[in-house]
Order: structure tokens, then sequence, then C-alpha cells
């Protein structure tokens, strides 16, 4: 699987299972958070135009407990690849924790918007969120009441898309890492890789049975350090 030597382009793809042994919890794993929250009253806009609160709430907690954690192993190995530039790598990542960029990721795409990101309902004005957000907090650009997450809900458009669609079809090697190929566009990622020409691997203990050319079954935190020690 790919490591023959030659410079790949190498697409990873992350999901909630890279944080995971971060303490960060997965969303469908038992207990996930979609097991204690309703996905329908804190990820869709519909959601925020009901109970901006709730939703506040929700991203609140989930910044707390991303501020408390720390990169895992498999972070910090993802960090080592970009770093021997014997590859080049372009990481995507579901994921709305900044413990990519905190491990020393750099040009990490958050197709799903960041935790540590705030948007303007309003205006489209985006800053730095504070630790603790409240749905009245004015907007800095326009003083609208219209604070919210700058998450991609479900029912709204991935972010940098276009970048992304770029990057799988001109890849040697895409690799999905902890995630459980549920939610698209990202899930059908591998097929536009593939189709593409490229190879594909998942990295998972529970492999999803996506059609990858090979699986690595293991938590990320010891399979993808393994992965990259086999690529550099
Ligand atoms: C879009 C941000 C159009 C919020 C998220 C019917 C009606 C309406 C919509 C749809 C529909 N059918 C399909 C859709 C589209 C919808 C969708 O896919 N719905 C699903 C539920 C069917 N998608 C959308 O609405 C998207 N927008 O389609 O717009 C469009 C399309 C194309 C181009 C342009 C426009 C927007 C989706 C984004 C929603 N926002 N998150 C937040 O984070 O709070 S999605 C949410 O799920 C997270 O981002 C998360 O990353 C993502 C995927 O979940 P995973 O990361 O895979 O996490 P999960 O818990 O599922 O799995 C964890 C995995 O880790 C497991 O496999 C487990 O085995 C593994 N694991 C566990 N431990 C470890 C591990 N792996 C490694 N190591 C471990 N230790």
């Amino acid at each position: 699987m790919g490591g023959c030597g030659a410079k790949m382009k190498i697409v990873v793809l992350t999901g909630a299972g890279v944080s995971a042994e971060s303490g960060l919890g997965t969303f469908r794993d038992t207990n996930g958070l979609w097991t204690q929250y309703d996905l329908e009253d804190v990820a869709t806009p519909q959601g925020f135009a009901r109970d901006p609160a709730l939703v506040h709430d929700f991203y609140n907690a989930r910044r707390r407990n991303c501020i408390s954690a720390a990169p895992n192993a498999a972070h910090e190995a993802l960090v080592g690849l970009e770093k021997s530039k014997q590859h080049d790598l372009i990481l995507v990542t579901q994921n709305v924790d900044d413990l990519h960029e905190r491990a020393g990721s750099t040009g990490v795409i958050h197709m799903h918007g960041a935790l540590m990101g705030a948007l303007c309902a309003s205006c489209d004005a985006r800053w730095d969120a504070p630790a603790e957000m409240a749905a009245d907090a004015p907007c800095p650009t326009c003083a609208a009441p219209a604070t919210r997450p700058d998450i991609v809900w479900f029912g709204e458009i991935p972010y940098h898309m276009d970048d992304i669609m770029t990057h799988l079809e001109a890849c040697d090697l895409f690799v999905a890492i902890g995630t459980s190929g549920t939610v698209y566009p990202a899930a059908g990622f591998v097929d536009l890789a593939g189709q593409a020409g490229a190879d594909t691997l998942e990295i998972n203990p529970e492999p999803t049975g996506g059609g990858f050319d090979q699986v690595i079954a293991g938590p990320a935190s010891t399979a993808v350090p393994a992965w990259v020690d086999s690529l550099i």
C-alpha cells in the first residue's frame, strides 16, 4: 500500500475516532454524543433557530472538553508525516476540535468548521470564539445578537469542497482514520479517490466495510504511528 519509495500525494480524512483517545467523545459509538443529544436539536440550523441557548450549551461543553484535552500519538504521527516532507500530505478533518493544530499540523482543512471559531448568523463575520459563547452576544462587526459557532450543521454546505475535490482527484493514496463513513459528502470521498485511481486505506478499530482497498484494524494511537513508520 503506497510506500514504494516514490513521493506520493496523500489525502488523509480524519473523523471523531482520531480524537477518541484524547477523551473527546465520538458521535455514534456507545455513549456517543448523538446518544446524549438529539442531532436535530443541536446540529441543525432549525435546532439553533428553535433554541440557540441549548446549542451554545452543547458547543460550550465540547469547547471546554477540547481545551482540557491533549493531542494523542495519532495526531503527533500525522505531524511527523507532514514534517518528513517525504510525501505531500493534505489533512482534511470532519472534526471541529483543534487537536491536529495543537499537535503541530499546518494547513488543516476543517470541512465541518471549528469549535474555536465564531460566526455571525446575520452578517457572516468570523472571529475567534470565546471559551463560552452566548446567542445574544453581539457580533463584533454588525452588533447583531446572532452569534453562532462556526460549525457546519446538517443541511449546511461543508467548507472547502472545491479544494477537497481537487485533492481527491489528484491523490495517490486516500486514508480515512477514525470515521464511521455515515456523513456525506465526506463518506463519499473514498469512492471519488478510488475512481480517480488512488489506493484507499481505512484505519479504524471497527472497519466500516466502506470499499477500501486495505484496512488496518486498530485504535488510532497505535495504528497511525505504525502506518506512518511504514511510510517514512
Ligand atoms: C450537505 C459538525 C449538501 C457538528 C457535522 C437526509 C436529509 C438531510 C440531509 C441528508 C440526508 N441524507 C444525507 C444527508 C446529508 C447529510 C448527512 O450525511 N446526514 C447523515 C446523518 C445521513 N449531510 C449534510 O447535511 C452535510 N451537508 O450534505 O450539504 C452538500 C453536499 C455536497 C456538497 C455540497 C453540499 C453536512 C454534514 C456536516 C454535519 N456536521 N459535524 C459537530 O461536530 O458538532 S457531522 C458530524 O459527523 C461530525 O462532523 C463528525 O465528524 C461527522 C462524522 O462522524 P465521525 O467523525 O465518523 O464520527 P462517528 O462517531 O460517526 O464515528 C467514529 C468512528 O471512530 C467510528 O467508526 C469508530 O469505530 C471510530 N473509532 C472509535 N474509537 C477509535 C476510532 N477510530 C480510531 N481510533 C479509536 N480509538
